[in-house]
Formats: C-alpha cells, sequence, structure tokens
C-alpha cells in the first residue's frame, strides 16, 4: 500500500452532485501530476460520470439480490449498503494493487443507507489510508431558504458524527444559485447573519427551533466557511482543492 494513500469521501444528499463532483476531483488531479484513483461505492448507481477503477458493483448486484432474495428496489438497496463492509478486503486488495496517491470516493446517494447503517461508518474507519477526509455536498438547489439550509446543516453534522473524519462543507451547483449565493454564504459565514434570516420565519415555532439548532451547531464550530462549487463551470473548485489540501496534506502541495 502506498503509505501516503489520501482518501477522500465524497458524500451528500440524493442528486446533490456527488458522482460528477468526483469525476471532477479525479481531474484536477490527474492535471496536476498526481495519481487519483476513484472507487465508486454505490452498488446502485446506473450511470456515472468517470468510469470507477474500483467498482462495488463488481461484486454486489442490485438485481440478483432482488431476484434471489424476492426484494424490491428499497429493500435491495439497504441490503447491498449493508453488504458494501464485507466487500473491504477484496476492495483494499484492489487498490493496494492501483497503488494511488489519492482515492476518490463515490458514497451512494441514499445517505441514510451509507452514514447511519453500520457498514458504512465500518469502511470508513477501515479502510486503510494516511489521511481521510469526507466533503459533504449541500445541494445548492436545496438551501435556498435559511431553514432548509439549517436542516442539511444538522443533516451534514450527523454525517460528521457517524464518519469520524475531518469534513469539508461544499455547495454544490453554484452556478444554479447564482441569485441566491450571496445568501447563502452569508448564512454559512455569519451566525449572526443566519439568525436574523430565521427570526423572518413567519412560523414561531419553526422559528425558535432552528434557531435554537443553528445556535448549538454554530458553538460547536460546525457549518462555518462553506465552499461553493460548480461542477459545470468548475466556479469554486479551486478553494475546495485548496481547502482538501489543507485537510489532508498539511498543505504541502
Ligand atoms: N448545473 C449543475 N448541475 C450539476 C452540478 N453538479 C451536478 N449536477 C447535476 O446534478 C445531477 C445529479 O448529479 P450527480 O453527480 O449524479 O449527483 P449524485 O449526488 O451523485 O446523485 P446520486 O448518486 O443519484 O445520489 C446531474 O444531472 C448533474 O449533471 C453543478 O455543479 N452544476
Ligand atoms: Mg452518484
Amino acid at each position: 500500500m502506498n503509505v501516503d494513500l489520501k482518501a477522500i469521501f465524497v458524500t451528500g444528499t440524493a442528486g446533490s452532485g456527488k458522482s460528477l463532483l468526483t469525476s471532477k476531483l479525479l481531474q484536477w488531479y490527474k492535471d496536476t501530476g498526481a495519481f487519483p484513483a476513484t472507487l465508486n461505492l454505490d452498488p446502485g448507481s446506473v450511470r456515472l460520470p468517470y468510469e470507477p477503477d474500483v467498482d462495488v458493483r463488481d461484486y454486489i448486484d442490485i438485481n440478483t439480490l432482488m431476484d434471489t432474495y424476492g426484494l424490491g428496489p428499497n429493500g435491495s438497496l439497504v441490503m447491498a449498503s449493508d453488504m458494501i463492509a464485507t466487500k473491504l478486503d477484496e476492495i483494499q486488495s484492489e487498490l493496494d494493487e492501483l497503488n494511488p496517491d489519492y482515492i476518490i470516493v463515490d458514497t451512494p446517494g441514499q445517505i441514510e443507507l451509507f452514514a447511519f447503517r453500520a457498514s458504512g461508518p465500518y469502511f470508513v474507519s477501515n479502510l486503510r489510508a494516511e489521511e481521510k477526509v469526507t466533503i459533504f455536498a449541500f445541494d445548492g438547489m436545496l438551501v435556498s431558504a435559511p431553514i432548509n439550509f439549517v436542516s442539511i446543516s444538522l443533516l451534514a453534522s450527523s454525517v460528521k458524527l457517524r464518519l469520524k473524519t475531518a469534513q469539508i462543507n461544499a455547495l454544490t451547483k453554484r452556478d444554479l444559485v447564482a441569485d441566491n449565493l450571496v445568501r447563502i454564504m452569508e448564512w454559512s459565514n455569519s451566525a449572526y447573519a443566519l439568525d436574523s434570516a430565521l427570526t423572518e420565519e413567519k412560523d414561531v415555532e419553526y422559528s425558535m427551533l432552528s434557531r435554537d439548532l443553528a445556535k448549538s451547531l454554530s458553538k460547536a464550530g460546525f457549518g462555518q466557511s462553506i465552499i461553493a462549487v460548480s461542477s459545470l463551470t468548475m466556479s469554486g473548485m479551486i478553494n475546495l482543492m485548496a481547502a482538501l489540501s489543507r485537510t489532508v496534506n498539511q498543505g504541502e502541495d
């Protein structure tokens, strides 16, 4: 094994742009002369915007699970997710053979199946790598209102609690939220700005709950400095790469 292997787990809600971001991280590292590889950990993925170097679908087949156990699409996805940890040895051997500098891990669309069941955290903690970091993708399209921003921040912090790695929060699809970007970045950079936006929520119960939650997250140092990126225009990508570099290389490249 490459003793300097850095593992980057790309997580986020369904459709938040994990797979496209994985393909762009791969290209970025290739362009800088490093040797990155991709690992697709989503047994349910049908089409990917990159050719995975290692693919969990080689070991777990959703259709076979459905036929063998008489499961529906959801039941088979749950079973497939629970099986990911059992394939760690095989996946590790493939990685050892490839011996990359970076392994970029594209995680399942259903974040709850990966982060909140036993298999995902087991995989993350037992994969052999020198440094590990999780990117959590805040779907730009889902955080247009301050309450939504708080609810996705909660999800991001739950993922951090479960995977227990360093975490970088990225706002994806920034090209689609152009009009709202300044506001979203304010909520992320200033607890005060977020709190005043939440006071404008008409329903008092939701306003109070979301303000309390936002305060707790802020007190715990969570949710600051979200990095806005677009995998389409590549805008902001240099900031994300710099944050990754600071986290996994202590800034050495
Ligand atoms: N405009 C725009 N679209 C994006 C961006 N990133 C992803 N998308 C689109 O969003 C959709 C979902 O992207 P994926 O990369 O498949 O997202 P995912 O999180 O891997 O999705 P699942 O694995 O199905 O949960 C695709 O149609 C992408 O082309 C972006 O930065 N800008
Ligand atoms: Mg995907």
